[in-house]
């Protein structure tokens, strides 16, 4: 699939005119860059219908630069700029305080080609008094860097799930593949991922690993066996398939699914009770006979254990509540009714409202939250008073043509830095549900973040507290705050933290989740969708919620539409 190349490439092209100061035009290319990157279908199979403008965010403009990139493999227009751009200015965007127009500046003024080149100037004390460049930028321009280089050894779980069953699929095609399945920190859905682990059993071991290193999207073939073959993928990551004997699927699979502490936790256990266990199968120590191996469920069944979900195995716990018998019942995936965060093209979204209710109808939903942003979020086109009222309206009068669904008219508002929210409580009670969030002070103190936190959701009107800590995985930490207060006090007020789904924010992460319900909250997932094809974001939640150890009753995004109207006191 090209969809991801195509859509990095309009990003690079966003940036390049945003270098020039181009105005509106960047914002479509990365519009259309979001709907590639969550394009389900190959984009190909689109070109070929002659579909490509039914997908959002493509017009006439853009499809023609889609036509000729797939034919000839480049956009003409925009080579030439490229080529007086060097290539690295798109990895000093990458640091926080940075945009186009500053990487571009900084290339002007200082001959700053790449990270490294800036790393170098601010040692050296450069960029300081330069317009723009504020006393600290220095100091968060090298913290910036030190996020950018801790976060690209590892990818977000959003992405290498995309890549991981797209060669999953790929090796399917092969006639001789039996059992196949992703294993590792990705099995465990944990937030970012070192590599890709694939696990196969197989009539031809040869065969399987000859297409998987022919696959297009392999840059590198680092080692090339029958049973086990390591490539690096173009997007750098690395990727290992092993292949393996029927009767050593289940603990092979168990063992590579790790984590590394429970194994060696497991192993422990198996030791106490005379038995060995490795990725060949469970053994009795003394006989040496395999008495499991074959699959998991008959692994951990020899330690009269149930199933342990992936997700839960993390070494926080579930190997002595399996045994006392009293492993959660966590949250299935697709047991979502709805989703409580998503963004029309009333703010910064690609699409309707109708159009994001209709599919959302499609996915199975029964309710849909819009929560475009309030008045203070200029960038994202934050809906004034007005305007909040005007689609409150159009919001009731679209829903009139559904029965048994509902778009409920939310608002993502922000909490200013003295604690209040951006619109009245005359505004705020028209809602069905107000979400509260932090868009700006990301360094305040703590006492100062959490009192601002604390006074947002103590409205009475508050009822979800959006990606309560802040955090960009790989590009900002979050803001200083006190979880466990915030967490008390929605647990008082009925207030939900959210899981935001969006791949790079994770937030609440798993810890936080798990202690959020330990201390009495419901959950409320959000994709933060900026696009239809983002909404899939859930399954992400999802997996959040399992690592948390959530059941179903804990995330509100299972209630029914009568339940969800109920929790949120709606009338018809
Ligand atoms: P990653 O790739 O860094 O996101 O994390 P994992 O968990 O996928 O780790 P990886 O790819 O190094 O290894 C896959 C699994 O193999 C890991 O989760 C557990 C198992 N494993 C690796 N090394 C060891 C080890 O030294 N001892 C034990 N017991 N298991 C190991
Ligand atoms: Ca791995
Ligand atoms: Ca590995």
């Amino acid at each position: 699939m090209k969809n991801l190349e195509i859509a990095s490439l309009f990003y690079k092209i966003a940036d390049l005119l945003e270098m020039q100061n181009v105005k509106w035009k960047p914002q479509a290319y990365r519009r259309a860059a979001q709907s590639l990157e969550a394009l389900e279908r190959d984009i190909e199979e689109l070109w070929k219908e002659g579909t490509l403008k039914e997908i959002p965010g493509v017009g006439e403009g853009i499809a023609r630069h889609i036509d000729e990139f797939l034919r000839r493999g480049k956009i003409r227009p925009f080579e030439a700029i490229m080529r007086k751009i060097p290539k690295g200015l798109g990895e000093l965007m990458e640091i926080e305080s940075i945009g186009p127009k500053k990487a571009f500046f900084l290339y002007k003024k200082l001959k700053i080609k790449n990270l490294g080149d800036l790393e170098a100037a601010v040692k050296r004390h450069k960029l300081g008094g330069l317009p723009g460049f504020g006393e600290k930028s220095e100091q968060n321009i090298l913290k910036g860097i030190g996020m950018y280089k801790s976060g690209h050894e590892r990818m977000l779980l959003g992405k290498a799930l995309s890549i991981a069953e797209g060669i999953v699929d790929e090796l399917k095609k092969n006639r001789g593949i039996e059992r196949i399945a992703i294993a590792g920190s990705l099995r465990r859905m944990k937030e970012t991922i070192g590599d890709i682990d694939i696990l196969a059993t197989a009539e031809n071991a040869e065969e399987v690993m000859d297409a998987f290193v022919n696959m297009p999207d392999v840059r590198d073939v680092l080692a090339k066996g029958t049973t086990k073959t390591t490539v690096v993928l173009n997007s750098g990551v690395q990727a290992d398939v092993r292949v393996l004997k029927d009767s050593e699927f289940g603990s092979a699979l168990q063992y590579f699914t790790g984590n590394k502490e429970h194994n060696i936790k497991l192993r422990e256990i198996a030791i106490k009770r005379g038995l060995k266990l490795s990725e060949y199968g469970l053994f009795e120590k003394k006989t040496g006979r395999r008495i499991a191996g074959k699959t998991e469920e008959e692994i951990y069944a020899k330690f009269g254990m149930k199933y342990i979900e992936p997700e839960l195995r993390e070494d926080r716990g579930e190997l002595q509540a399996a045994m006392q018998g009293k492993l959660p019942k966590i949250i299935s995936y697709g047991s979502a009714k709805g989703d409580f965060h998503v963004h029309s093209n009333w703010s910064e979204g690609s699409e309707g409202i109708e159009e994001i209710a209709n599919a959302a109808k499609n996915i199975g939903y029964e309710w849909i939250c819009l929560t475009d942003h309030s008045k203070s979020e200029r960038i994202a086109h934050g809906l004034d008073e007005e305007k909040v009222l005007k689609q409150i309206a159009e919001i009731r009068r679209i829903n009139r043509k559904f029965r048994d669904f509902r778009i409920l008219a939310g608002s993502e508002v922000d909490i200013k830095a003295d604690g209040g929210l951006d619109f009245s409580n005359e505004i705020l009670k028209k809602l069905d549900v107000v979400v509260v969030a932090v868009h700006s002070g990301f360094k305040s103190a703590k006492g100062q973040m959490t009192a601002r936190v604390l006074d947002g959701i103590n409205n009475k009107y508050v009822k979800i507290i959006a990606h309560p800590t802040g955090r960009l995985i790989g590009k900002r930490e979050g803001y200083e705050i006190d979880l466990e207060r915030v967490f008390e006090a929605c647990a008082k007020r009925g207030v939900m933290p959210e899981i935001n789904a969006y791949p790079e924010r994770t937030d609440l992460n798993d810890a936080n989740a798990k202690r959020a319900i330990e201390l009495g909250c419901r959950l409320a997932i959000g994709t933060d969708a900026h696009s239809i094809g983002q909404l899939h974001y859930m399954r992400l939640g999802i997996a959040m919620a399992r690592r948390a150890w959530a059941g179903g009753k804990d995330i509100a995004n299972t209630l029914n539409l009568k339940e969800i109207e109920n929790l949120l006191k709606l009338r018809e």
